[in-house]
C-alpha cells in the first residue's frame, strides 16, 4: 500500500523509520533532545521521535542545545555495522525550535523513571516522556486497535453513547450525581443501556469510552474514571458466545501485538499470555474450590473478596497452565437488574467474570430481552419501574436475545504488563486524591 504523505508538513524530512533506506545521503529529522552523552571527543545526542529514540553523534565543535529542546537536525547518515541499527547519523546542524525554561525536576531519560508513584503521575506531562513509560501507552493503543480490528471483522459497529445520562445502570452507590440545568442527572456508570438499544438496532454493537464511578475507596484496582471496552450482540442462543467471542478477541490481540509492537514489547521486557481455550468454572465451584484448597471458610456467598480471585487463579494456573479464567453463574443477588436468570435456578445468573492472573477485567452476560419478565424483575428488586420508561421502550418494541460484556482497558493492560496498581496504565489518572494533572 502506498504510504500517504502529507508534503506540507516536515519539508524535507524523514520518518526515523526510513532512515535505513537513507544511507549516504544527508536528511533532516525533527524530535526532542532526550539525552546528551558527553565523551572525550564527540557526543552521543539520543532524538526522541514519534517513537523511537534515535542515536545520533556530534563532532566536540558544534553546540548542543538542552535537553528536551526541541529541535530540527540535518545529519549524514552512514553506515555503520558496530551499532545495533545498522548506520550512523552525524549530526551536521542543529536548528533549535524551542527550548525548555529550566531542567526538569525529575530525571526521566534513564531506562525508567527511578521516583515514587506520586511523583510519577504529579509530573506526568514530563514523565510519559520517558521511553519506558510512553511505551506503555504505545502499547495500550495496540491493544485497543486490535480490539477495533477484530470487532469490525465480527461486523460489529462502533458507536459513541452519551455519558450524561439520567438514570444509573449498575445500581450502587458509586454514581456522580451533577446539575444538568436544575435537573438531576448522572455521569454514565456504563453504556449499559445505550449498547443494548443499539443490538436492537445493528445487532453487533461496541464501544471504547470513558466510563464513572464514585469509588470512595482507594484501592489498586479502582479508579474513578476509566476507558470501558464494551460490547453487545444479538440473537445468541447463550452467553457462553460471548466468552467464545472475547476469547477470540484476546487472542487476535496477542497475536497482533506480536506482529506490530514488537518495539515496545522490547522495551517493557514483555512476553505475551499464551491463549488457548480459557477454563471456565461456576461461581459456587470456584468458592468451594478455594475454601478447599487454602483451608479457608467462605464468609460471602454472594461475591468474591479479591483474596479469593487471586487464590482461584493461582489454582487454575497450577491445573491447567492458563493465566485466565471465566466464572460463571454469578448470584442474582449481586447481578444487576438486566441480568437475566437460569431458567433452571432463578437464584443464578446467565453470566460470567473473566480473571486475569488474580484480577477480575470483565463482566459480562446474558441480558433480560423480554418486556414482562424485565418488568417483574425490576418490581421484584424495589425499582420504580417509569423511571426506565426509555429504557424498557426497546423491551416493548421487541428485542432479540442479545448479550455482551464491560472490560476494563486499564486493568487488562495493568494485567499484561505485571503492573500490580492500574494508575501505572492509566495516563492521567482519576482517584479520590488526583484530579490534576
Ligand atoms: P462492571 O461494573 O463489572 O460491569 O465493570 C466491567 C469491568 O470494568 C472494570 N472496572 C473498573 N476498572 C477500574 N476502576 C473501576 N472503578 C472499575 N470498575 C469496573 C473491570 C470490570 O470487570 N455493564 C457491565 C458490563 C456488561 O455486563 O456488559 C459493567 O460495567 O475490569
Amino acid at each position: 500500500m502506498e504510504k500517504f504523505k502529507n508534503e506540507n508538513i516536515g519539508i524535507n524530512e524523514v520518518e526515523a523509520e526510513e532512515l535505513a533506506g537513507h544511507i549516504g545521503e544527508v536528511v533532516r529529522l525533527h524530535g526532542s533532545i532526550y539525552k546528551i552523552r558527553k565523551m572525550k571527543s564527540f557526543s552521543f545526542v539520543l532524538l526522541r521521535t514519534k517513537r523511537d529514540v534515535v542515536q545520533c553523534v556530534t563532532s566536540k565543535d558544534l553546540e548542543i542545545p538542552m535537553e528536551e529542546s526541541c529541535v530540527i537536525l540535518s545529519a549524514k547518515v552512514v553506515e555503520d555495522n558496530r551499532s545495533r541499527v545498522g548506520y550512523e547519523l552525524q549530526i551536521e546542524t542543529i536548528e533549535v525550535l524551542s527550548s525548555p525554561q529550566e531542567i526538569a525536576p525529575i530525571v526521566i531519560n534513564q531506562k525508567i523513571v527511578d521516583t515514587s508513584i506520586e511523583n510519577l503521575l504529579d509530573f506526568r506531562p514530563i514523565t510519559l516522556r520517558n521511553e519506558k513509560e510512553r511505551a506503555i501507552f504505545k502499547l495500550q493503543e495496540g491493544i485497543c486497535r486490535a480490539f477495533r480490528e477484530f470487532l469490525y471483522r465480527e461486523n460489529f459497529t462502533e458507536i459513541h453513547t452519551p455519558k450524561i445520562v439520567q438514570s444509573g445502570a449498575e445500581g450502587g452507590a458509586n454514581i456522580f450525581k451533577l446539575d444538568y440545568f436544575g435537573q438531576e442527572a448522572y455521569l454514565a456508570q456504563s453504556p449499559q443501556f445505550y449498547k443494548l438499544m443499539m443490538a436492537g438496532v445493528f445487532e453487533r454493537v461496541f464501544e471504547i469510552a470513558p466510563v464513572f464511578r464514585a469509588e470512595k475507596h482507594d484501592t489498586s484496582r479502582h479508579l474513578n474514571e476509566y476507558t470501558s471496552v464494551d460490547f453487545e450482540m444479538g440473537f445468541i442462543s447463550s452467553f457462553r458466545e460471548i466468552m467464545e467471542m472475547e476469547t477470540a478477541m484476546l487472542q487476535y490481540t496477542m497475536k497482533y501485538l506480536a506482529e506490530n509492537y514488537e518495539k515496545e514489547l522490547t522495551l517493557l521486557n514483555l512476553t505475551l499470555p499464551v491463549i488457548e481455550k480459557i477454563p471456565s468454572v461456576t461461581f459456587r465451584e470456584a468458592k468451594v474450590k478455594v475454601a478447599e484448597a487454602y483451608k479457608r471458610t467462605v464468609k460471602d456467598w454472594e461475591d468474591f473478596e479479591p483474596e479469593e480471585e487471586k487464590l482461584l487463579s493461582a489454582l487454575i494456573l497450577q491445573e491447567t497452565g492458563s493465566e485466565f479464567v471465566f466464572v460463571t453463574h454469578y448470584p442474582s443477588e449481586k447481578r444487576p437488574f438486566y441480568a437475566m436468570e437460569n431458567k433452571d435456578n432463578p437464584n443464578e445468573t446467565e453470566s460470567f467474570d473473566l480473571l486475569f492472573r488474580g484480577l477480575e477485567i470483565t463482566t459480562g452476560g446474558q441480558r433480560i430481552h423480554d418486556y414482562q419478565e424485565q418488568v417483574a424483575k425490576m418490581q421484584r428488586k424495589g425499582m420504580n419501574v417509569q423511571l426506565f420508561e426509555s429504557y424498557l421502550m426497546m423491551h416493548k418494541h421487541g428485542m432479540p436475545p442479545h448479550g455482551g460484556l464491560g472490560l476494563g482497558l486499564e486493568r487488562f493492560t495493568a494485567r499484561l504488563l505485571g503492573y500490580e496498581n492500574v494508575r501505572y496504565t492509566t495516563l492521567f489518572p482519576r482517584d479520590i486524591k488526583r484530579l490534576v494533572p
